[in-house]
C-alpha cells in the first residue's frame, strides 16, 4: 500500500517540480522572481489562490529565519494545512450507514465497491444500497462489485424514490443485525436545487429506518476536474453534513494540488484517495506522503 499516494503524483510533481527545481536548488536568496515562479507553479497545478496565499506569504523571511531553506519551508507550510481527521466513530447500535454524494462520473461506485471490499476483508458483513434509480446501468455496475465484495444488493425498480430504496436497505440491515450499508446516490450537478433537495430527502430518510444514521456522509471529488472541486464541495455541504472526502483519479492527473486547497479551503478531511480503477487502487490519504510525493 505503501508508495501508492506518492505514484499517483508523479503527472503533478512532474509538472511542478520542472518548474520549481531551479528555485529549490538555487542558494540565491529568493526574492519577488522566485516567489513569482512558485505562485505560477502552483497554480498550474490546480491549487487555488487563497491557498497559495496560505503557502506563500513571506514564506522566504521564514525561510531565512530558519535556516531551513525554501523547499523545506514550503513544505512544513504545506504539513500545517490539514484538518485532523476524526476517527471513525466507535461502532454504532446497528449497521453502520455511509452516504456516498457527488456530482457525475466522479467515482462513487467504484469507491463504494472498493470500501465493501476492504470490509469484508475485516471479515465484516454488509448491504449496498442501490440509490442511483436513474440508470438501470447503475445498478448492474453495483452489483458487479457487490459479488466481488460478497455482499447483496437492495434494489427497487428503475425510477423509484431513491430515499425508499436507501430506507428499505437500512432497515434490513439493521434487521439482519449486519455490520455496514452503503449508500449509493446518482450522479449530480451541484446547482440542479430539485436533486440536491433530493439527497437531504435521502439523508432524513434514512435517520427514521434508524435513529443516528447516516453515520459518515462521503462526497467523492474527482481530482482531474481541478477547482470545480471546491464550488461542488460548498454547495454540497449546504444540502447534507459531510464527515469526509474522497478524492479519485489522483493517478490521472497533473493537477493533484487540489487536494491543498480542499484542506486549506473547506476544512473537511480527505479521507482516502482513488488512486486508480481497481479494487484495491483506494488509500488512506496520508498528508505527509502527499506532502513528499509533490515536492519529492
Ligand atoms: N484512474 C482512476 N479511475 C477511476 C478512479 N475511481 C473511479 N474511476 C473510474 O471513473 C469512472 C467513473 O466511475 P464511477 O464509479 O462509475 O463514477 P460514479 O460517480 O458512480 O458515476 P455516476 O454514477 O455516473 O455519477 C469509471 O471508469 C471508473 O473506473 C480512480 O481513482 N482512478
Ligand atoms: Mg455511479
Amino acid at each position: 500500500m505503501f508508495g501508492k499516494i506518492r505514484d499517483s503524483l508523479r503527472k503533478t510533481r512532474e509538472a511542478l517540480v520542472e518548474k520549481v527545481s531551479s528555485i529549490f536548488s538555487s542558494t540565491a536568496e529568493a526574492d519577488d522572481t522566485t516567489i513569482e515562479a512558485l505562485e505560477d507553479a502552483l497554480l498550474q497545478a490546480d491549487v487555488g489562490v487563497p491557498t497559495i496565499h496560505a503557502l506563500l506569504d513571506r514564506l522566504p523571511k521564514e525561510a531565512r529565519a530558519t535556516g531551513a531553506g525554501l523547499k523545506e519551508a514550503l513544505r512544513q507550510r504545506m504539513m500545517g494545512l490539514w484538518p485532523a481527521v476524526p476517527p471513525p466513530e466507535g461502532p454504532p447500535p446497528g449497521p453502520w450507514v455511509h452516504l456516498m454524494v457527488g456530482v457525475n462520473g466522479v467515482g462513487k461506485t467504484t469507491t463504494i465497491g472498493k470500501l465493501a471490499a476492504q470490509r469484508k476483508a475485516k471479515g465484516q458483513k454488509g448491504l449496498l444500497a442501490a440509490g442511483d434509480t436513474f440508470r438501470a446501468a447503475a445498478v448492474e455496475q453495483l452489483e458487479i462489485w457487490a459479488q466481488r465484495a460478497g455482499c447483496e444488493v437492495i434494489r427497487q425498480a428503475e425510477g423509484a424514490d431513491p430515499a425508499a430504496v436507501a430506507f428499505d436497505a437500512v432497515q434490513a440491515a439493521a434487521a439482519r443485525s449486519l455490520d455496514f450499508v452503503i449508500i449509493d446516490t446518482a450522479g449530480r450537478l451541484q446547482v440542479k436545487h430539485n436533486l440536491m433537495e433530493e439527497l437531504a430527502k435521502i439523508n432524513r430518510v434514512v435517520g427514521r429506518a434508524l435513529p443516528g444514521a447516516p453515520h459518515q456522509v462521503t462526497l467523492v471529488l474527482d481530482a482531474t476536474t481541478g477547482q470545480n472541486g471546491l464550488s461542488q464541495a460548498r454547495l454540497f455541504t449546504e444540502k447534507v453534513p459531510l464527515t469526509d472526502l474522497v478524492l479519485t483519479k489522483l493517478d490521472g492527473t497533473a493537477k493533484g494540488g487540489i487536494a491543498l486547497s480542499v484542506a486549506a479551503e473547506l476544512r473537511v478531511p480527505i479521507r482516502y484517495v482513488g488512486v486508480g480503477e481497481k479494487v484495491d487502487d483506494l488509500v488512506p490519504f496520508d498528508p505527509a506522503e502527499y506532502v513528499d510525493g509533490l515536492l519529492a
